[in-house]
């Protein structure tokens, strides 16, 4: 069979990204809808979804926006029941909401540490549940979990963050083997440092008009010598939501600009 750039378009597929109101999930989600993907995307309120609704119609996409904490395993499976009846059964799911709470590690909290768990981890671990069975008999789907360099490596003050990312990395390998034999590809994102509001704090200015010391860390630590944007992820979102990822499960693909690759520049 003769390769066909066919195989990047997403023409009649229903890709539900979660949390995808700003940040990489935004933008993740405008590359899918550029490969012809029906968008539905959901976050925590009504708020956010109603504003997200109007960013998309701005960028000409009519996008479906739902109210649902991704932590609530009802209210999940509401969710996914309300979309196949007004929307359709989703093809691709973009497990993307997550949060972090950079806390030493003896100074965190069991409640925030499983707080973050819940969100990074079991979240896509139910998010999937309920979106399998149809994907089963559709006869296919792409699962991409956004995985984080965090799955690979530690730092402080990021011990829940790290190791739910880090499990994330094992659940998407786990699905992969699992549901592999029907035609459902799971795959993971990793991105590297990405400018979003999740990572505002560690790119503020300083008082005296300095760049924070982490930015500069990240930019000298990084190969590329800058930080990812979201749209970054573009491309490689496209490709592992489409016909041209079919024999990829399992994998992690890391968008990080080469600094996993990278031990750092000598002194
Ligand atoms: P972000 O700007 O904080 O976006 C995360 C989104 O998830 C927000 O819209 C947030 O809603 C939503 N969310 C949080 N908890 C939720 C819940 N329980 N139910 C539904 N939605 C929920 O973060 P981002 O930087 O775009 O990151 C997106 C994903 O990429 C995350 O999984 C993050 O861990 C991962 N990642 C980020 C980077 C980076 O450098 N930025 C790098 C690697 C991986 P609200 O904003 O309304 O709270
Ligand atoms: C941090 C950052 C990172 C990024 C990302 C890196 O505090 O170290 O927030 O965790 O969000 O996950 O890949």
């Amino acid at each position: 069979m003769n390769f066909s750039m066919d195989s990047f378009q997403l023409d009649g597929k229903v890709a539900l990204i979660t949390g995808a109101v700003h940040g990489i999930g935004f933008e993740i989600a405008k590359s899918l809808a550029t490969a012809g993907a029906t968008i539905v995307f959901n976050n925590l309120t009504q708020q956010s979804v109603d504003t997200a609704l109007e960013k998309y119609q701005q960028a000409g996409i009519d996008a479906h926006g739902y109210v649902c904490d991704v932590t609530d395993e009802a209210a999940v499976n509401n969710l996914i029941s309300k979309i196949k009846k007004e929307v359709g059964s989703i093809d691709i799911l973009v497990n993307n909401a997550g949060i972090i709470k950079r806390i030493p590690m003896i100074d965190m909290s069991a409640t925030d540490f499983r707080q973050v768990v819940d969100v990074d981890l079991t979240a896509p671990f139910i998010m999937a549940k309920a979106v399998i069975p149809d994907m089963i008999e559709k006869g296919g789907g792409k699962i991409i979990n956004i995985c984080s360099m965090m799955s690979e490596l530690g730092r402080e003050t990021v011990s829940a963050y790290a190791a739910a990312k880090g499990g994330l990395k094992m659940l998407t390998k786990n699905i992969a083997s699992e549901y592999g034999q029907y035609n459902i590809q799971c795959n993971g994102i990793g991105p590297g440092y990405i400018a979003t509001p999740q990572t505002a704090p560690l790119r503020e200015l300083q008082a005296d008009g300095e760049r924070h010391p982490f930015d500069q860390f990240i930019v000298g630590r990084t190969p590329a010598a800058r930080w990812g944007n979201p749209e970054d992820l573009a491309g490689p979102a496209i490709f592992l939501a489409s016909k041209a990822s079919d024999f990829v499960n399992g994998h992690i693909l890391y968008v990080d600009g080469g600094i996993l690759a990278y031990i750092g520049k000598q002194p």
